[in-house]
């Protein structure tokens, strides 16, 4: 229960950060904040130039107006921000994300429903069954262990909703802004092991999973989430079995004690406190798999369009996304020197092939060192450096680019009724003094 608790934190002003306006991004959003103002009111509320204002397009305000000091804490995640607290929602700020493997403090909680309580793994079960599972088995945790071969693997998670503030009209849901995202090792089982094991009949088209949290209206016949993947997804190396994170046991937000991990897709389908898996002979029909829950219209609509469910489909792979976690925006630095800046970009079930930064509004790019992935669907690292010609405001801009050369759009992609898939370039603000 006491990851429940919610208090009051007293330790996050950063006292490097520069004082522009501060606004609360739910009533006042960036964009409101320059239809009311305009460039000449950005420059006076910052206190300083933007020597490339002639580059910020239309509609941006500088995006250090969104910066927020978080109030709560939930313990154990210490400096992440609360979005709600039943159920349980968490991000995590772009400068706490800036290890290459995400300690389990700093990892993003997404909760649906209320998480088990008193969990003892010893006699925790999964039950793997289902229509087209020949031999319906019981595992304990140690039975896994005992069974099958162990694997680590370090593996991103980002939520599907990932970015939904920053959509207008505005979706209903989660206000995430960049930080739904984390990339910590995970160890376990691989699920086709498991799988494999039980016996997957030739008609199988689906793995749905069940976890042990409740629904918040305490209706016990209601799952919070019971979402699931196609076969072939669920068949690869890295989908996998979890009971530790970062070589820990997972934290109780987290999944504690089993969690699945299918990488690379909205981390819905990654399901927390398993304990029951369901080889489908259909598409698993359980809560939060049909449109318009974690899918988005087949062709583009107007922003605001009403979207029949048919004419949804079910997001599979997430789109190439970055993350600048090096240094914290709203930092200043002394314009003669140079800036490092680093983070982490990942593309889905894809791979990264450059990441780009702009300090001019997105007018011209400059390549960073892009790491490899220390194994398949774990981000990849990259890290340059900036200059700036001259004291003022700056932005710094970063833009992947993935293995079949799709990049990132500058401006939010896509409007979707529920708010999913927003992969526009993440920007931090700079003084340069
Ligand atoms: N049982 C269960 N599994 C779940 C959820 C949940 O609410 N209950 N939330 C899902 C969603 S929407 C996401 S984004 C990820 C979040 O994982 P995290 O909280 O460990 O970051 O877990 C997924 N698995
Ligand atoms: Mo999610």
């Amino acid at each position: 229960m006491k990851t429940r608790n919610i208090s009051r934190d007293k330790g996050r002003e950063n006292p490097h950060r520069f004082e522009g306006r501060k606004t609360n991004p739910v009533t006042d959003s960036r964009r409101n904040f320059l239809k009311k103002t305009g460039i000449a009111s950005a420059t006076a509320a910052l206190g300083m130039t933007i020597p490339y204002a002639r580059f910020l397009p239309a509609g941006f305000a500088p995006t250090t107006f969104a910066a927020e000091s978080a109030m709560d804490v939930i313990e154990g995640k210490e400096g992440l921000i609360i979005l709600n607290d039943r159920p349980v929602n968490a991000e995590t700020p772009a400068h706490l994300l800036d290890d290459n493997i995400t300690p389990n403090h700093r990892m993003f909680v997404r909760n649906n429903g209320l998480p088990p309580i008193d969990v003892n793994p010893d006699n925790w079960t999964l039950e793997v069954g289902g229509e087209s599972c020949v031999t319906p088995t019981k595992f304990t945790i140690q039975d896994l262990k005992e069974r099958f071969e162990e694997i680590t693997l370090q593996l991103q998670l980002e939520c599907g909703g990932n970015g939904r503030s920053e959509f207008v009209p505005a979706a209903s849901g989660n206000q995430w802004t960049t930080g739904a995202i984390g990339c910590p090792e995970f160890t376990g089982v691989r699920l086709r092991d498991v799988l494999n094991y039980c016996g997957i009949t030739t008609d199988a088209q689906y793995v749905g999973y069940y976890g042990a949290d409740t629904h918040t209206s305490g209706n016990t016949e209601l799952d919070p989430i019971s979402r699931g993947v196609p076969i072939a997804k669920a068949m690869e190396r890295e989908s996998i079995i979890a009971w530790a994170m970062n070589g820990e046991d997972i934290p109780e937000q987290n999944g504690f004690p089993l969690r699945l991990v299918c990488a690379g897709w909205p981390g819905s389908v990654s399901g927390k406190w398993l304990n029951r898996l369901v080889i489908r002979n259909q598409v698993h029909d359980g809560e939060k798999m049909s449109a318009p829950s974690y899918s988005v219209p087949h062709l583009n609509v107007a922003p605001g369009s009403r979207v029949p469910n048919e004419d949804m489909r079910i997001i599979e792979s997430m789109p190439v996304k970055s993350l600048i976690t090096f240094p914290e925006s709203g930092i200043s630095q002394d314009y003669r020197q140079r800036l490092t800046i680093r983070g982490h970009a990942w593309a889905g079930d894809d791979q990264i092939s450059g990441v780009f930064l702009s300090t001019d509004f997105g007018a011209t790019w400059l390549p960073t060192a892009v790491g490899s992935a220390s194994n398949r669907l774990a981000w990849q690292n990259f890290e340059s450096w900036v200059q700036f010609p001259e004291p003022g405001y700056y932005e710094i801009w970063a833009r992947a680019m993935d293995s079949v050369g799709r990049s990132q759009p500058m401006v939010v992609p896509g409007w979707n009724p529920r708010g999913y898939l927003n992969n526009a370039c993440h920007r931090i603000a700079v003084q340069a003094t």
